[in-house]
C-alpha cells in the first residue's frame, strides 16, 4: 500500500495458474503513475479545465497518451464517470473527410454511441464529446473549438512491471491494452505454464527419473531443439549395443544433434 492507492496479492487465490483478467481487475490505481488510473489495461487521466479539442489532444500527446478512443461501452461509461456526468471530449473526428469518422491518434473497432440524430455536422461540426450520464452516455459532434473537459488514455506495459502473469520460461511481449506470453524455444506450453520438455530424455536408464538432472539437461539443450513437436530418441546403448565408436556411427550419424550420457560409477557427465 502506498500514498496512491493499494494493491490485493491475490496469487494465493490460485493453486497452478493465473487468470490475467481476474487478477487485472483486482489491481488497484497505484501500478499507474500519480494521477492517472488504472481500467482494464489501460491508464487514465482526466484534465480538471476545459480545453478546445485541438489542445485537448496535444495536452494528451504530451503525456505520452492519446485523447480517448472508445473500445467498448464498458469502457464508454467507465469514462464517463471520471466527468461526473458532464459532457467531454473524445477523440473521436471527421476533420480530414466530412462524414468519415475516425480516431485521432489510436482506437480500433467500431463501436460508437451516437446520441439520436447525431452526427448532424451543424454548421460544421468535427469533433465528438461524450454527453455524459443524463444523455444515456451517447456521444455528439459538435465545434471544435468548443471547451470541454477531457481524458487521455495510455497503454500500461505489463512486461515493465511485475503485471504481467508469463511463466519465468515465457517472454512477455507488451501489446496495447493487453501482453502475451510465449513459452522459450524448447519449452511446450501456454506461456502462463511452461516447461521442461523431457521429451524422450527420460527414456535414458542413466538419468533415470531424476526430474533436477532432467530439467538441468532440458534447459541447456533447448537452444538445438528445434520445435515444439523435435524429441529426443534413443540411438545407441552402449551396454546393449556395444561400447565401440564406430557401432555409435552407424546408428547415430546423420540423424540430427546427438547428447551422449555416460556414468562412471557415482558421476554422471556427456556431451
Ligand atoms: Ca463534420
Ligand atoms: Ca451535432
Ligand atoms: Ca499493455
Amino acid at each position: 500500500m502506498n500514498e496512491s492507492g493499494f494493491r490485493v496479492c491475490v496469487k494465493e487465490l490460485y493453486e497452478t495458474r493465473y487468470d490475467p483478467v481476474s487478477v487485472n481487475y483486482a489491481v488497484l490505481s497505484d501500478i499507474c503513475k500519480p494521477g492517472w488510473s488504472y481500467f482494464n489495461g489501460f491508464c487514465y487521466f482526466t484534465s480538471d479545465t476545459c480545453a478546445d479539442w485541438t489542445t485537448a489532444v496535444t495536452k494528451c500527446r504530451q503525456e505520452n497518451s492519446v485523447l480517448v478512443d472508445v473500445i467498448n461501452n464498458e469502457e464508454n461509461v467507465y469514462i464517463q464517470h471520471r466527468h461526473n456526468g458532464d459532457k467531454s471530449w473524445l477523440g473521436f473526428n471527421d476533420r480530414s473527410f466530412e462524414g468519415d469518422f475516425t480516431w485521432v491518434d489510436h482506437g480500433l473497432g467500431n463501436f460508437t454511441a451516437w446520441a439520436k440524430n447525431q452526427p448532424n455536422n451543424f454548421k460544421e461540426e468535427d469533433c465528438v464529446h461524450a454527453l455524459g450520464m443524463k444523455y444515456s452516455y451517447e456521444w455528439n459532434d459538435v465545434q471544435c473549438r468548443d471547451c470541454h473537459k477531457f481524458t487521455c488514455k495510455k497503454d500500461l506495459d505489463e512486461c515493465q512491471h511485475d503485471l504481467n502473469y508469463c511463466h519465468k520460461l515465457a517472454t512477455c511481449t507488451n501489446e496495447r491494452g493487453s501482453y502475451k506470453c510465449k513459452c522459450k524455444a524448447g519449452y511446450p506450453g501456454d506461456g502462463f505454464d511452461c516447461y521442461y520438455s523431457y521429451a524422450g530424455l527420460g527414456y535414458s536408464a542413466i538419468l533415470a527419473n531424476d526430474d533436477n538432472y532432467l530439467g538441468s539437461l532440458s534447459s541447456w539443450l533447448s537452444p538445438v531443439v528445434q520445435s515444439q513437436s523435435s524429441y529426443w530418441k534413443r540411438c545407441w546403448r552402449a551396454s546393449v549395443d556395444g561400447w565401440a565408436a564406430s557401432t555409435f556411427h552407424s546408428l547415430c550419424d546423420s540423424k540430427g544433434p546427438t547428447v551422449t550420457i555416460v556414468r562412471v560409477g557415482k558421476y554422471i557427465f556427456g556431451g
